[in-house]
C-alpha cells in the first residue's frame, strides 16, 4: 500500500478503501504521523483546491471529509497514548456558525496524546457554552474557526468569557486555516498555532 493511494482514496471519498488502506499501511510499519502528514492532510488541502477551482462541489467535499474522518478514527488510538495522568484541563470547540471539525479534532487528539484532559464541545458552539466550560474548571480554552466569516466569532467567545468575569482563570489559544498570529493578538487571545503539533507546544507554554 502506498501513501499516494490513500491520498487518492480520500480525495475520491472512498471511505472504506481509505480506512482499509490506512490499516494496511500501519501493518506495514508506516508511522501514524507519517500517514497523517504525508497522505491525509495533503489530501484535504487538495480537496480545498479542487473546491476553490470549482472542479468539485460541496457533496464531494463532504464525502472526502468522511473518508478523512474514518481514516483518522483508525489513527486516533495510536496518536493518543493511553494511561497518562492528566496534566491540565482543556476545553475546545469550533465557533458558532462553523461546521468544520477535522482540524479541531486533530488538535484535540494531539492534546489528549500529550496528557491533557480534553473536553470537546464540538462544532457551532455559542460563546456562552465556551464560557460555561471555564466555570467547569478548564484552564485552557482552544477555539477553532475555518472560515474568514466565522473567525470573527472568536472575539465574541473571548468577550463572553470576560463578561462572565472568568478571563483571568483561563488561557485562550486560537487556530484554524484563516487565523494568524496578528489576528489572534488583535482579539486578545493568549496563544496561536497554525497546526496541531504547535497547539500542544503553545498550550504547554501557556501553562508554564
Ligand atoms: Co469547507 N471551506 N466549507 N467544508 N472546507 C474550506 C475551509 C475552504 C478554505 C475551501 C475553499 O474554498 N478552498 C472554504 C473557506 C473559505 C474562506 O472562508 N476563506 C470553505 C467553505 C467556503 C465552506 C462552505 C461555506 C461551502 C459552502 O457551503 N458553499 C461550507 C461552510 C459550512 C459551515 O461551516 N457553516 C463548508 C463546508 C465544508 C464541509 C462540511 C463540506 C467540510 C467540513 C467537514 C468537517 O470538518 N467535518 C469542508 C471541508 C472538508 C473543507 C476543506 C476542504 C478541508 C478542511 C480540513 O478539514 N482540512 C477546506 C479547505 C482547506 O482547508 N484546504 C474548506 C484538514 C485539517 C487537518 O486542517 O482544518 O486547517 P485544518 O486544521 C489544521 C489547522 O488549521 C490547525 O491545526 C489543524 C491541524 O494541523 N487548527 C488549529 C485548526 N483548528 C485549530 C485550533 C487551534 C490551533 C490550531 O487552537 C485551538
Amino acid at each position: 500500500m502506498e501513501l499516494e493511494t490513500i491520498y487518492q482514496y480520500v480525495i475520491n471519498g472512498a471511505k472504506d478503501d481509505a480506512e482499509k488502506g490506512v490499516r494496511e499501511l500501519l501493518k506495514e510499519g508506516v508511522l501514524p504521523d507519517t500517514i497523517l502528514q504525508e497522505s491525509l492532510i495533503p489530501a484535504m488541502d487538495e480537496v480545498g483546491n479542487l473546491f476553490e477551482r470549482q472542479e468539485i462541489f460541496l457533496p464531494e467535499m463532504l464525502i472526502a471529509a468522511h473518508a478523512m474522518q474514518a481514516s483518522m478514527e483508525v489513527l486516533k488510538p495510536l496518536l493518543i497514548e493511553g494511561g497518562i495522568e492528566p496534566i491540565g484541563r482543556v476545553v475546545i470547540g469550533t465557533v458558532k456558525g462553523d461546521l468544520h471539525d477535522i482540524g479541531k479534532n486533530l488538535v484535540s487528539m494531539m492534546l489528549e496524546g500529550a496528557g491533557f484532559d480534553v473536553l470537546d464541545l464540538g462544532v457551532d458552539v455559542p460563546p456562552e457554552k465556551f464560557a460555561e466550560a471555564v466555570e467547569g474548571g478548564a484552564e485552557i480554552m482552544g477555539i477553532s474557526a475555518m472560515l474568514t466569516t466565522t473567525m470573527l466569532a472568536m472575539k465574541d467567545v473571548i468577550e463572553a468569557v470576560e463578561n462572565s468575569n472568568l478571563r483571568d482563570q483561563v488561557k485562550i489559544i486560537v487556530g484554524g486555516a484563516p487565523v494568524t498570529q496578528e489576528f489572534a493578538s488583535s482579539i486578545g487571545a493568549d496563544g496561536y498555532s497554525s497546526d496541531a503539533g504547535g497547539a500542544v507546544k503553545a498550550v504547554r507554554q501557556l501553562l508554564g
